[in-house]
């Protein structure tokens, strides 16, 4: 990184931080994209992540899901996670915004994250979308999941769904506004394991540079949005945002627990 790069993000007063599957990787997490490891390379998003499909096969899309909750269970924040908590120490004002539906930002120490994505830890009723608390063990199921029938909430019967937002389906309202928000109002944006192909996510990197926010990619591949970048970090990003950290705020990330 060059000395200027370093010196606007050590100057930046508000940083946003958008991350994708990518930063979940190294947990052990799937991505969707990725050549012969992505999700979508095995398994079909029509069949399974539409809300067509959910009405279609309920049981086939939950299973699914359950397998997918039970990975991100059993998963463990890795030094990515924990260098972007450490980022929240070192700049006055920072923005996490996430399209993850896990919770490995949180466990490495994030508060206050960006879901746009929703959570896959929390479900509610389709009917009158009341939160339903999924039972405390974890599920054991075989790759690629197992037909599993959806619960139903016991208040009004309606059936429960993941609580993650699929495709031809909005974006939750208040996530948005604060996502969009917060990237008119930053210094520079950070675009960590994100292929940026799934809209109107990806088109936060394009609205920060055109106001001149300093973009920073952070990927070991190339992506839909690789011009859209002042700076281009290539490599996993559980090594290159703790060497980040390190050159630009002098400060070592120490591993996480992530219990
Ligand atoms: C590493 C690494 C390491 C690996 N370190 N990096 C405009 C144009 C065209 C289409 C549309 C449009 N507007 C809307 C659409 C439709 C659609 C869309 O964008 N489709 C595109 C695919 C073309 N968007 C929607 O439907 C959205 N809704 C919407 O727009 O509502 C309004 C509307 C309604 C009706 C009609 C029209 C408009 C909703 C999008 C919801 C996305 N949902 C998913 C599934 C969630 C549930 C689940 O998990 O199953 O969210 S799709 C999937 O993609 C998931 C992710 O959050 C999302 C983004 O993927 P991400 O994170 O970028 O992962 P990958 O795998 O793509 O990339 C991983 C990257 O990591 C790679 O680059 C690797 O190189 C890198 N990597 N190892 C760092 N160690």
């Amino acid at each position: 990184m060059k000395l200027n790069d370093r010196r606007q993000l050590r100057n930046a007063h508000h940083i946003v931080i958008l991350t994708g599957a990518g930063v979940s990787a190294e947990s052990g997490v799937p991505t969707f994209r990725d050549k012969e490891t992505g999700l979508w390379e095995k398994y079909d998003a029509t069949q399974l992540a539409t809300p067509w499909a959910f009405r279609e096969d309920p049981a086939l899309v939950w299973g699914w899901y359950e397998w997918r909750r039970m990975l991100i269970l059993r998963a463990k924040p890795n030094p990515a996670h924990a260098a972007i908590a450490a980022i929240v120490d070192c700049v006055p004002e920072v923005t996490l915004i996430t399209q993850n539906i896990d919770d490995l930002h949180e466990r490495a120490g994030s508060h206050a994250v960006v879901h746009l994505h929703g959570s896959l830890l929390h479900p509610y009723c389709e009917r009158c979308r009341s939160p339903y608390a999924h039972p405390s063990e974890i599920p054991d199921l075989p790759a690629g999941g197992a037909r599993v029938d959806p619960p139903h909430w016991e208040a009004c019967g309606g059936r429960v769904r993941p609580g993650i937002v699929w495709f031809g389906e909005s974006l939750p309202e208040l996530e948005w506004v604060a996502a969009r928000e917060a990237v008119d109002r930053c210094d520079a944006l950070l675009s960590v394991g994100t292929s940026s192909q799934v809209q109107p996510a990806a088109s936060l990197i394009e609205r920060a540079a055109r106001r001149g926010a300093v973009t920073v990619q952070i990927n070991p591949n190339s992506t839909e949005l690789d011009t859209a970048f002042s700076v281009r970090l290539q490599g996993p990003a559980g090594t290159i945002l703790p060497q980040l950290v390190k050159e630009v705020w002098s400060v070592r990330v120490e591993s996480v627990s992530g219990s």
